[in-house]
């Protein structure tokens, strides 16, 4: 058996979530259009004849601007410690940059296998691939570098050969039926967040967190809190157009994890500076 870690680094917004998805074969990690989608650490788990793949999603690298940003670098840093490989994620429709650069300094002084994958190479001309594939060799002393697109799974296969072979002997970490560590409550929690950041736009993605407070065999019930007041109108909607919206995006994939149909509903409450109080990112998790 070959059973390892390979946590999964890159700037904000490059696809690391869409990408530990396609790896993985389903939905575990929720994504957005919105940088800072990914908040925390979230195993996906990948399983074949006689190995296991838990990759480490990761909050992309940024400059902490508040508590919950600090918390997330934090996360990324604690993370590579302990991990078999890491999984570079660059744009490849992005010139390669500061913050690629500072991430991938970070990454090659581990002294484990770096493989960098230049995924969004989706409808995009072999000479710009080729150049970005250039770009990204000069990053560091890579064991690999795969052009992908985690959006239509071009090159996935080939990445999670390649991440596979690095694995070293030993047990599984996870059960074959588990596919992720985050529970229940938080998958559901993060579906809601990701239907939330669908609709909303500037600074209110950022201001949202959601909460499960309650978790029957009928109804799912999760609070959506804001910072503000002006952003709690935003997310209820007109009439409660948009809450209502949220759920109805939300509800058939919180009944496909769960299996059956639920009620689901939705409470939008103002939690002034949630991003700045410990406790509460505490008790999120966060
Ligand atoms: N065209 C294209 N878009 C992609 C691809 N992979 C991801 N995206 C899009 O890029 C955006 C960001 O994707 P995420 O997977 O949330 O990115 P991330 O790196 O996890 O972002 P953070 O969690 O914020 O750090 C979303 O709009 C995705 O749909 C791809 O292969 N091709
Ligand atoms: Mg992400």
């Amino acid at each position: 058996m070959r059973s390892g870690i390979v946590a999964v680094a890159g700037r904000p917004n490059v696809g690391k979530s869409t990408l530990v998805n396609a790896l993985c074969g389903g939905k575990i990690a929720i994504v957005s259009d919105k940088p800072q989608t990914t908040r925390r650490r979230i195993f996906g788990v990948a399983n074949g004849e006689g190995w296991q793949l838990a990759l480490a999603d990761l909050p992309g690298f940024q400059r902490p601007r508040d508590l919950l940003t600090e918390h997330m670098q934090r996360t990324v840093d604690t993370s590579f410690e302990d991990v078999d490989a890491v999984l570079l994620v660059l744009d490849a429709r992005d010139r390669i940059g500061a913050g690629d650069r500072f991430i991938a300094k970070r990454v090659f002084d581990l002294a484990v296998p770096v493989v960098i994958a230049v995924n969004k190479i989706d409808r995009l001309k072999p000479g710009h691939i080729a150049q970005q594939l250039e770009n990204a060799a000069k990053l560091g002393d890579f064991h690999a570098v795969h052009p992908v697109s985690a959006r239509t799974g071009d090159g996935v296969d080939a990445l999670r050969d390649e991440l596979v072979e690095l694995l070293p002997e030993g047990p599984a970490y996870f059960p074959p039926e588990q596919r992720t560590d985050l529970s229940i409550e938080d998958q559901i929690a993060e579906l809601v967040r990701e239907k939330a950041l669908a609709l909303t736009r500037d600074e209110v993605p950022h201001a949202i967190t959601v909460e499960v407070d309650e978790l029957g065999e009928k109804v799912a019930r999760a609070i959506v809190y804001v910072e503000t007041d002006s952003q709690k109108q935003i997310v209820v909607g007109g009439g409660g157009r948009m809450i209502k919206e949220i759920g109805v995006r939300a509800r058939p994939e919180i009944e496909a994890l769960l299996g059956h149909k639920v009620f689901l509903e939705l409470q939008v409450k103002v939690k002034p500076r949630w991003r700045r109080d410990e406790r509460l990112l505490e008790r999120l998790g966060l």
